[in-house]
């Protein structure tokens, strides 16, 4: 066979040949047995000629190929499936613009500590140095991002150390993985040798004890948890912990639905109050990053209790009281026996933060029964919330829109909401939807936009057209980039760059390629919208003008 780009001749396997018969095999069959001998399922790519082999052997293994429209999206796709399922997502990128492409995607799922593995095309081994088509060595900038990078450079490796980069994404703390396989090797010939997945017992953290007895002596306890509980699978144990001291509990990232926002130790309006107020506080799979004030959202007496599968990567922060590094679900367990049951010592303290989450939620019922045109976006998010499942996932990808919804979206089950994380990069909303939706169908996955976001992945609703995925997707129109103009204005009494074309017709964008489109201009059109978009059962956009003047109350723009 000839190669799709370099000249080198390598020979291919006769496709019929039985399994057992077949001593070897070409490269991306031995790719493809790695991914489903780890229960991968799809594989989200696309196309490039260094990856023809990949996909054959893909489709040799029944490995469902997902063909994007940027990279980028691929590997947001591979995220959006990760952190649906807590199993591994598999991207492909051609090699060098591909791979170049994927980097944001990377650097994203690095922050969310996802268990999502990159394949790589890679230019041919023999003729490096010599100026193949699309060469470029990927190690160097893709290194920094993930948790190994591997290129491999003989046949008979590629199924050992495809099998090494996607266990290595799943072991605990997850994260990223790469490896990339040069032209001349992935298309010849080599023998799969599969290790068997490693097997590790949870186990809890050391320092358990002096965790327990804080909790058990607190008055004014709190639990903050986000990303790393959803991934330690803690969302029972901290459930158990949380009832069994009576402790109230906030969550963020993906951490979000794994206390249901209708438990009633479940807070998010009285957080402010709540973690500047606790005696002690269990920080759970949450760096103290800016959405925490660098640590400084806790009180100054605040004593910190840290708990997460990996130590703390930011080294400049506040250093917590006890540092408890193990498996999450197995130390909540743990901490839940040693402490034992408290009811009742936290009544008061319970009771001033409902009282607290209470009066704040009373303050926002003027915007969520504002009846602008264009809409007031908390509006939106009032007539959202009465068509959406208690299971539905929902994704952000905007400015103050998502922020918003940060807000007024409820979450009942984990896996149920997803944003891009701490690195916070736009038109990584479309790939979370392709990916979520294809690993759960019967649920409404409902993408939320900002008319800026839009711009970057905004095609891939042809990828939702072409692949029959019925995501509804819900802009908020305000023809800016509201996180910036409002910002900037505040900062120089003017704003620049941060102005698009008000009332764009987007859903004509999407008409065009293949989706279902609606436009709403005033708040009563917005659930007969959002009904028939979610009863249609195909991809949708409905976009919703939305009030440019509405500024998002933030406390910091940029740290
Ligand atoms: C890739 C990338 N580029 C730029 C930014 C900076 N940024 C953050 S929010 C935002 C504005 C988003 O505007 P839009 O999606 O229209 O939402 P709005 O704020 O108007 O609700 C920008 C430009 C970013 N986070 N990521
Ligand atoms: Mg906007």
């Amino acid at each position: 066979m000839r190669c799709p780009s370099g000249g080198l001749r390598v020979r291919v396997p006769p496709r019929a040949l039985p399994d057992s018969l077949a001593a070897v095999e070409h490269g991306g069959r031995l790719v493809a047995k790695a991914l489903k001998s780890r229960g991968v399922s799809h594989l989200f790519t696309l196309s490039g000629g260094h990856l023809f082999s990949i996909y054959d052997g893909c489709k040799a293994e029944g490995i469902e190929i997902v063909d994007v429209r940027h990279e980028q999206t691929a590997v947001f796709a591979a995220e959006g499936f990760a952190k649906a399922t807590r199993r591994l997502g598999v991207a492909a990128l051609t090699a060098g613009p591909g791979v170049t492409n994927g980097v944001s995607a990377i650097a994203g799922a690095q922050a969310n500590c996802s268990p999502v593995c990159v394949l790589g095309g890679r230019a041919p081994e023999l003729r490096w140095g010599s100026g193949s088509l699309q060469e470029i060595d990927h190690l160097p900038f893709v290194s920094p991002l993930v948790k190994s990078a591997e290129t491999v450079k003989e046949p008979g490796a590629i199924a050992a150390r495809t099998a090494a980069a996607l266990d290595l994404a799943l072991s605990a703390p997850y994260g990223p993985t790469f490896v990339d396989y040069p032209l001349d090797v992935v298309f010849s010939e080599g023998e799969a040798e599969l290790p068997e997945p490693p097997r590790v017992e949870p186990q809890p953290a050391a320092g358990v004890e002096e965790a327990a007895a804080l909790l058990a002596g607190a008055e004014r306890p709190a639990i903050m948890a986000g990303t790393g509980l959803y991934w330690g699978g803690g969302e029972e144990e901290l459930r158990a912990l949380a009832e069994a001291l009576e402790i109230p509990v906030f969550l963020n990232g993906l951490g979000r639905g794994c206390l249901p926002a209708d438990h009633a130790l479940a807070f998010s309006r009285a957080r402010g109050a709540g973690l500047k107020g606790a005696d002690v506080a269990l920080v759970i799979g949450v760096p103290l990053d800016f959405r925490l004030g660098f640590g400084g959202s806790f009180g100054e007496e605040t004593k910190l209790i840290r708990l997460d599968a990996a130590p703390d990567r930011l080294s400049a922060n506040r250093a917590p009281e006890v540092d408890l590094v193990g498996d999450v679900a197995a130390t909540l367990a743990a901490i839940r026996a040693a402490a034992g049951e408290g009811r009742g010592r936290t009544d008061t303290w319970v009771e001033q933060l409902r009282e607290a989450e209470k009066e704040k939620r009373l303050a926002e019922e003027g915007e969520l029964n504002d009846d602008r045109s264009p809409l007031h976006p908390v509006r939106v998010y009032r007539e959202l919330a009465a068509v959406l499942d208690r299971d539905a996932i929902v994704i952000g990808d905007g400015g103050d829109f998502v922020s918003y919804a940060g807000r007024f979206v409820e979450t009942h089950e984990p896996g149920c909401w997803m944003d891009p994380g701490p690195f916070g990069c736009l038109g990584a909303g479309p790939g979370q939807a392709i990916g979520a939706k294809l690993a759960h169908p019967d649920k409404q996955v409902c993408l939320l936009l900002g008319d800026g976001a839009f711009g970057f992945s905004g095609l891939e609703f042809d990828t939702l057209a072409r692949h029959g995925l019925p995501v509804v997707g819900v802009m908020g129109n305000n023809g800016i980039w509201a996180l910036e103009h409002h910002p900037m204005k505040f900062l120089y009494g003017y704003s620049v760059a941060a102005e698009l074309r008000p009332e764009t017709p987007y859903e004509k964008v999407v008409e065009a390629l293949g989706c279902e489109g609606a436009v709403v201009s005033r708040p009563e059109e917005l659930r007969p919208a959002l009904e028939r978009a979610f009863e249609s059962g195909r991809p949708t956009l409905v976009n919703v003008l939305t009030d440019p003047e509405v500024v998002y109350p933030r406390k910091a723009n940029l740290a």
